[in-house]
């Protein structure tokens, strides 16, 4: 295809070259008119090619339709880490978890604070039933019966037959009773060899005057006078139950 202009200049090149020498031609038919009838000769070789002509000035661009995008290249390698950023405002309080490891905690302060109605309680019950002295707290329940009854009441509520062991919580009980009621002493084992529940021997001692006299010989048992005075009875006689819970 490229060859068809190439063609059509060297055939305008043969035109001109004729016409150019056309005059030629008319010169000769008058110089030499014999020649002038013969048919004209068939063209020659194309001449030699031209010199190359001065280099013409740059083009406009081309105006040739924009073509189809191509599909993205290659990723490239990974760019060296940036600075880090200054740090972000402090977000808004979150909702308060679960903590599975806060029972040992929780515990402790429900503890405290049933401790703490606890003690209260027992201020009341100290106030308007009971007497504190020491670590003992005496308690009635205004009921009398006889000692084994007594012994088994006290029992049922973790608690001993009121046994004074000084003056002060001989008082309490005194205190307490406001009437004949029973202590935890006896000489059921031994005659006249009074000792506590627990097998003891008593030390504190405050019986009434010509007591222990072991009346009938069935007096066992012992009981607290209105006036704190002691005084041996039958232990199947019925009298206050006061007991003392340890505290
Ligand atoms: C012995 O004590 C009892 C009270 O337990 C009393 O009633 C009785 O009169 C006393 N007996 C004597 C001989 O003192
Ligand atoms: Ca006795
Ligand atoms: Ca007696």
């Amino acid at each position: 295809m490229s060859l068809f202009p190439s063609l059509l200049f060297l055939l305008l090149s043969v035109v001109t070259a004729s016409c150019t020498e056309a005059e030629t031609w008319e010169n000769l038919q008058k110089t030499c008119p014999v020649i002038t009838c013969g048919s004209p000769g068939i063209s020659g070789f194309p001449g030699k090619d031209g010199r190359d002509g001065a280099k013409g000035e740059k083009g406009e661009p081309g105006q040739g339709l924009r073509g189809l995008q191509g599909p993205p290249g290659k990723l490239g390698p990974q760019g060296i880490s940036g600075a880090p950023g200054n740090p972000g405002a402090v977000g808004p309080k979150g909702d308060p978890g679960i903590c599975l490891d806060c029972d040992t905690s929780l515990a402790a302060s429900e503890r405290e604070a049933l401790r703490s109605e606890l003690g209260q309680i027992k201020k009341w019950l100290t106030f308007s039933l009971g007497k504190q002295v020491g670590k003992k707290l005496f308690l009635t329940n205004g009921e009398s019966m006889t000692f084994d009854r007594v012994k088994d009441l006290c029992t049922q509520f973790e608690a001993s037959v009121a046994t004074p062991m000084n003056a002060e919580e001989n008082q309490a009980i005194q205190n307490v009773a406001r009437k004949v009621a029973f202590l935890g002493f006896t000489d059921v084992k031994n005659e006249g060899q009074f000792v506590d529940l627990t097998g003891r021997s008593i030390t504190y001692l405050n019986w009434n005057d010509h007591e222990p006299n072991n009346s009938g010989s069935e007096e066992h048992c012992v009981t607290i006078l209105t006036d704190g005075k002691w005084n041996d009875v039958p232990c199947s006689s019925s009298f206050l139950a006061v007991c003392e819970f340890p505290v």
